[in-house]
């Protein structure tokens, strides 16, 4: 969940922990077992928070820590476990290190902690080097004493030096800090990025990788696992690792380091029978590999929401390149949507779901640049649009905006909502059998009283090209019919769950059934 999207209780427009305790009960009904909670620490909030200026407090514009331990708490007793990022690659230009290394000047050990280097030209007027942000641009910014600092993302994001022990050992107290507080898992941010080539040399050769997916970014995490150790077995460490070498993925889940780490394969394969069971397979093996479960993403705060991305006529698309050009098919991507969340679902391993996604809400699309927050797209120079549009306040309840997400007579919503979000509330959704929210509920209750489909092995059935077809045990089958003709099923006991009303004993086109084998 993005804090400042979920539940808004003081009424400033910008969701709070407040909020988010308001609305556990809907978690518990939704029957999830774990929240993670993007960062929610003090920060000028240039990225959404991944600017952070003190990793051991909360923002004011979200609570307290008291709010934060209750909030804690009181997942707990609901039986859902508390995720919380942490974001070791770099820090907020407000983070009190940065604040000295600024005024401590060039040479200083305080300039040690991040990457102060001298520019390049006659005047030191050209950045070190020609990288580039996945944020678009330079990754220097010039301060005025004439030194350059490194950022990956926005100037606003200075990189730690993670070859300093000071760094090193801040972030084991911070772990230790939430681990205290009861935290039960921590989401690691840009993980692969930590350690840096120090020449930091050209990239000559993406081969090089001379700042992603280093041997020592490894090292870091093997010693986050023994922090996490310090406190029994049940401390969970979950990757971003944003890599497409699935075996180079599967290494930071060593048994000696992280737990899991969100399958972007998955996320970023188009609606086609051939991709999707390329990546199952190769997400299989690369996890059986190394003793790892695997997991499953369909949509997070950083890409374009599924409706809008499968609702695009053409099956292939591309989650960095966002596209707004054309128009989106809803009935299209919300059909495909179903299909591909019961596929997720009936996959062995993790699944994770973005808030607003089991509302079938899609990407707003349409607002207007003035109100964007986005680095990604004002460094873009506007050409990306930036992720925004999913990131838009989740519609609860009543007619117009701000749709239950603030209390009555509160500021607008920090992002507008559209006013088609009335059909897709919560209230209006709750208790009718066809809507994407019963449909969730269901699924997730279904998943968690079938035990073959959190542990069995997955066995594929023959099945002709544009049909994925497999079992998992106890006779249980997931069909799903990527093709364009409605196909027969195989012969079946039980009709478990349809993402679409089959026609005519047959299995529509972009759905996904679930059955029960045998006579
Ligand atoms: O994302 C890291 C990352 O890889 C993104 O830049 C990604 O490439 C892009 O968003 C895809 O659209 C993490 C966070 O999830 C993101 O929200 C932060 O902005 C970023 O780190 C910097 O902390």
């Amino acid at each position: 969940m993005y804090p400042r999207s979920f539940a808004d209780a003081d009424g400033d427009g910008v969701g709070d922990l407040n909020g988010f305790r308001s609305r556990l009960p809907y978690l518990r009904d939704l029957g999830v077992d774990a929240v993670w909670f993007s960062p929610w620490y003090r920060s000028p909030m240039a990225d959404g928070g991944y600017d952070v200026a003190d990793h051991c407090d909360i923002d004011p514009t979200l609570g307290t820590l008291a709010d934060a331990e209750a909030l804690i708490r009181e997942a707990h007793a609901a039986g859902i476990k508390v995720i919380i990022d942490v974001v070791p690659n770099h820090a907020s230009t407000e983070h009190p290190w940065f604040r000295e290394a600024l005024a401590a000047g060039p040479g200083s050990p305080e300039r040690e902690l991040f990457y102060f280097r001298p520019g390049r030209g006659e005047h030191g007027e050209i950045a070190p080097n020609t990288w580039v942000s996945p944020f678009a641009g330079t990754t220097w910014t010039r301060v005025p004493d004439g030194e350059w600092y490194l950022h990956l993302f926005d100037s606003s994001q200075p990189d730690f030096n993670w070859r300093h022990p000071k760094v090193i050992e801040y972030f084991d107290d911070v772990l230790r800090f939430w681990f205290d507080r009861g935290v039960d898992g921590i989401r690691i941010d840009s993980a692969p990025l930590v350690d840096k080539d120090p020449a930091l040399p050209e990239v000559a050769d993406v081969q090089e990788h001379p700042y992603s997916d280093r041997d020592d970014a490894h090292v870091v995490y093997r010693r986050w696992r023994r922090v996490a150790e310090e406190y029994g077995g049940d401390r969970a460490l979950i990757g971003e690792v944003w890599l497409y070498d699935p075996v180079r993925f599967a290494n930071y889940l060593r048994p000696d380091e992280m737990h899991g780490a969100f399958n972007f394969e998955f996320l970023c394969s188009e609606w086609g029978a051939d991709r999707l069971r390329k990546v199952i397979d190769e997400t299989l093996a690369a996890h059986a590999e190394v003793g790892a479960a695997a997991s499953w993403v369909l949509n997070n705060h950083d890409v374009t929401r599924i409706v809008s991305r499968f609702g695009r006529a053409e099956t292939g698309f591309s989650v960095a390149t966002r596209r707004h050009d054309t128009p989106v098919d809803v009935e299209l991507g919300t059909r495909r949507a179903r299909a591909a969340i019961m596929l997720a679902l009936a996959l062995p391993g993790a699944v994770y779901l973005y808030q607003g996604e089991e509302l079938g809400l899609g990407e707003v699309e349409d607002i207007p640049f003035e109100l964007r927050t986005d680095p990604m797209f004002h460094r873009s120079n506007r050409v990306d649009p930036g992720r925004d549009g999913c990131r838009v306040p989740l519609p609860w309840s009543g007619d117009a905006p701000p749709f239950g997400f603030s209390p009555a007579g509160a500021a607008q919503p920090w992002l507008p909502q559209p006013p088609a979000w009335k059909a897709y509330t919560v209230q209006a959704q709750a208790g009718d059998p066809d809507s994407m929210l019963e449909f969730y509920r269901r699924m997730l209750r279904l998943r968690a009283a079938t035990p073959g489909l959190g542990d069995g092995p997955l066995a594929w059935l023959d099945a002709p090209p544009p049909v994925l077809a497999f079992t998992r045990g106890d006779g249980f089958a997931c069909v799903v019919n990527l093709g364009t003709e409605p196909v027969p099923l195989p012969v079946y006991r039980e009709l478990i769950l349809a993402s679409s009303p089959l026609t005519g004993g047959l299995l529509p086109v972009d759905a996904t059934v679930w059955l029960r084998l045998g006579q």
